[in-house]
């Protein structure tokens, strides 16, 4: 232990006129934070995952076709909504709790819901607001207005494209799009790519240039994250139903993976990956991307969408939630109302975190400082964390709630700043007899959430059993459902 001139001991000498006291005292120096463990994320990557829920928005000339991919050969006099109203899909995705949403600017068909200089099969040519109208506008304006994030999927398979094939060529004019797309709309805070490749009108297949385009985004949007099947910024989850699974690493090894390959490890991640590329889990509100009307009674339930959101933000990920767009141009009443409902419960259950400034006492804290204790996690500040001394990879935490507490919910947040760490998790309930397991898990990541049937318990304690290096915990949450919530 360092001995140190405390606080006190200035105070002290103040109030003690000009003598100057010095007492020592036995207190630990505040110790080094813990170092790194890397890879860690970028501050684009942590403002991405502190969004949790955002929207996407498949909007295009499927939607009047009926189809899930358009061939390209669509008349543009189909694309025609009679209502478009971006502020209320605004609206509805706030409502809902979701923070950006993602428009797919261009589909597979080719079709670009804006006027873009270097194609004709766009609005500029359907009857919708006599060929003036820009739906990236009014998406992007709208989304500001309501204080949304605004992100583009630009599909850079395109069935329409004539160059489409050759593979030079066909890469410039993408990347004449993807300029429009991020230097006309303002801040862009993601940029979707699919790994889709399949066949052009030439019939020639297309080596897309990611790496350009990748540098491009990063030059015209700097704070924009980039997804596709392998990152760079944000990385597919492997599946398009809704969850991610345990363990799910926010890492994996770029080298090994490719575009529009199935990519191992993608929906577990990669247990000491070189990079850091987090899930994103996208799924759509109904069966289809598109909006089909004989699906406006196939809107997902309530529970599942719920339980969709356990298994994504709940496990480490961020949800990428498919609300489709009508003929008129509005999010349905159906699934506004759903995504309503799901907020409600959300936003019910975790209105209340009982857990928040309880007395906690933890088995180690880095260097007995009270930087670093248990306090920290319960604190509902993301910038404090518990950290244990390096070396001290298991290590609990124990929360003393003073009576007797109906919980059912437990959610627990690693200070991601300084990399995943956490392998392996248990949190128990003390019901003044016995400690009985509420859950486990391996991994934490940016947040963990875990459901168990309620019980009542005095205390609780959360158990790191095995991290890759001192584990560092910014939050343990506890929480009882609404009766009834799913
Ligand atoms: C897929 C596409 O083929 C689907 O149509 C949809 O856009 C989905 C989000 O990505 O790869």
């Amino acid at each position: 232990m360092i001995e140190r001139l405390h606080t006190m001991t200035a105070m002290a000498a103040i109030l003690m006129g000009s003598i100057l006291v010095a007492i020592p005292e036995t207190r630990a120096a505040s110790p080094a934070p813990p170092a790194p463990v890397p890879p860690v994320p970028t501050p684009r990557q942590v403002a991405w995952q502190e969004r949790e829920c955002i929207a996407f928005a498949h909007f295009g000339v499927n939607t009047f076709t009926d189809r899930e991919w358009g061939e390209g050969k669509e008349d543009e006099r189909v694309f025609n909504p009679t209502a478009l109203d971006a502020r209320q899909w605004a609206r509805t995705c706030k409502d809902g709790g979701l923070r950006m949403i993602i428009l797919t600017a261009k589909h597979h068909d080719g079709f670009c819901l804006w006027p873009s200089k270097y194609t004709d099969h766009c609005v500029k040519k359907s009857p919708w607001q006599d060929g003036k109208g820009d739906v990236v506008r009014e998406v992007a304006d709208a989304c500001r207005e309501a204080g949304l994030d605004f992100g583009v999927y630009l599909s850079p398979w395109d069935r329409h494209e004539p160059c489409y094939g050759d593979s030079p060529k066909y890469n410039a004019h993408y990347m004449n799009q993807l300029t429009e797309l991020l230097t006309n709309y303002g801040k862009v805070s993601e940029a979707w790519f699919d790994g889709a490749c399949g066949e052009g009108p030439s019939g020639k297949r297309q080596v897309y240039d990611f790496p350009a385009y990748q540098a491009l985004v990063r030059k015209l949007q700097p704070d924009a994250v980039m997804f596709s099947d392998a990152g760079p910024d944000v990385r597919w989850v492997g599946n398009e139903a809704g969850y991610a699974a345990d363990p799910n690493w926010a890492t994996i090894d770029r080298s090994k993976m490719g575009i529009g390959q199935s990519n191992k490890d993608q929906t577990h991640g990669l247990f000491g990956g070189p990079d850091w590329v987090p899930t994103e889990v996208d799924v759509s509100i109904r069966p289809g991307w598109f909006y089909h009307a004989a699906e406006d009674g196939k809107v997902k339930s309530l529970r599942q969408l719920v339980d969709i959101y356990y298994a994504s933000v709940g496990m480490n990920g961020v949800l990428l939630l498919n609300i489709p767009p009508d003929r008129r141009g509005l999010m349905h009443e159906n699934d506004a109302a759903r995504l309503r409902e799901f907020r409600q419960v959300i936003a019910a259950t975790f209105a209340e975190d009982l857990a928040r400034g309880k007395p906690a006492a933890a088995t180690n804290v880095r260097g007995g400082a009270a930087a670093f204790g248990p306090d920290n996690a319960l604190d509902g500040d993301k910038a404090t964390y518990w950290a244990t001394d390096d070396g001290v990879a298991a290590a609990a935490i124990e929360v003393d709630l003073g009576k007797p507490t109906a919980l059912d919910r437990a959610m627990v947040q690693e200070y991601i700043r300084l990399g995943q760490r956490v392998k392996r998790f248990v949190v128990e309930a003390y019901d003044g007899q016995a400690w009985k397991e509420l859950g486990r898990g391996q991994t934490i990541g940016y947040k963990r959430l875990l459901r168990f049937p309620a019980v009542t318990a005095t205390k609780v304690r959360l158990k790191i059993e095995d991290a890759r290096a001192c584990p560092t915990i910014s939050a343990f949450g506890l929480f009882k459902s609404p009766d009834g919530a799913k």
